[in-house]
């Protein structure tokens, strides 16, 4: 069985999502494209041999010749485009974020409830990444004791995107914080946020710490630095009671010149989760041609919506100082496993 699958948004990811579907994906083929950038969508249409290539996602959606659908479009038009896939009975890979606040993800978790099955999964795709995915077996066999600590580091070489003091948060420490609910199988409680005095490269407030406590127990910390310069760098390091386990450097190579050695760091998240985002589509895919929940392997959109109410209070404690505490709504049923 094949899955036909569109591709709404020929930006950076919808881009890549179309490259790695048309090569990379066992039961899928690309069959159509949207952006109402037409130089973009017709580059991408026409590196894949695709002929649907639509200006307006609407018509992706309603093409009779698409079974799901993937949204990589600005992030305030994923939700009206969730719920348009979902009227259309077409399960949905939605990049982060599900939506822009806790509230819209929400109603896109009403919607699917209502629908009693999971239609949706979005593209937290850390969680396929081999190096996570040890980390959680490692802590899930008890050997190394109960989680204390969880130390990431997330630097991109420039902002890409965005550029406000809040995005850093909203839109990088995102993927932490949906990877350390994952990883440590515990909601936050508390978001606290420090700042160092800002780089004097970047006009926002940058580099930022977040720390997250834990239920349980554990604390998160976030280094968030979108300004790093010279390179895209995510680190993690888990400290547990009896050891200790870190995310290995991920490059394919160590280079030895003019008296240095070192590895080399992509200049954005693609390359650096390169084999994250391949994986990520084949489960899609997979959970898809099975008729299984979508989404339950990866992040769901109860996922989405807990990770945009954490960011959400990372941004009042930037904004304020403060501790925030966080109170998410009760998990559905549906969201069980
Ligand atoms: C970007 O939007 C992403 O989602 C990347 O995965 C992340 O690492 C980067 O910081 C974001 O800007």
């Amino acid at each position: 069985m094949t899955i036909k699958v569109g591709v709404i948004g020929a930006g950076i990811m919808g881009a890549d999502h179309a490259r790695i579907l048309a090569s990379s994906v066992a039961g899928a083929e690309l069959v159509a494209v949207s952006d109402p950038d037409a130089p973009r969508r017709d580059a991408v249409a026409a590196s894949h041999g695709v002929n649907a290539a639509y200006a307006d996602a609407a018509d992706l959606i309603g093409d009779s010749n698409v079974d799901a659908v993937i949204v990589a479009s600005p992030d305030p038009t994923h939700k009206a485009l969730v719920l348009m896939a979902l009227d259309a009975g077409k399960p949905v890979l939605c990049e982060k974020p599900l939506a822009t606040s806790a509230g819209d993800c929400l109603d896109i978790v009403g919607r699917e409830v209502g629908m009693g099955r999971q239609m949706i999964q979005v593209g937290f795709m850390r969680r396929f990444d081999p190096g996570y995915v040890s980390m959680k077996r490692a802590l899930e066999s008890g050997d190394l004791g109960a989680a204390l600590i969880f130390h990431c580091i997330h630097r991109n070489r420039q902002s890409t995107g965005y550029t406000t003091s809040e995005g850093l948060i909203a839109n990088s420490g995102v993927h932490e914080i949906d990877i350390a609910r994952w990883l440590l199988d515990a909601e936050a409680a508390r978001a606290i946020v420090v700042t160092p005095r800002p780089s004097r490269l970047t006009t926002v407030r940058d580099p930022q710490i977040l720390i997250l406590e834990m239920a349980g127990g554990p604390v998160v910390e976030i280094e968030i630095f979108i300004n790093a310069q010279y390179g895209y760098d995510v680190r993690g390091e888990l400290v547990c009671e009896k050891g200790a386990i870190e995310l290995q450097p991920r490059s394919d190579t160590v280079l030895r010149h003019d008296g240095r050695e070192g590895i080399l760091h992509g200049t954005d998240w693609r390359r650096r989760f390169a084999d994250a985002y391949r994986i990520e589509l084949q489960a899609w895919i997979d959970a898809i041609a099975d008729g299984g929940a979508v989404g339950a392997g990866g992040a769901s959109a109860w996922d989405g919506y807990a990770a945009t109410a954490i960011a959400d209070a990372g941004i009042a404690a930037l904004r304020t100082g403060q501790p925030v505490e966080i109170r998410l709504e009760t998990r559905p049923g549906l969201y069980a496993g």
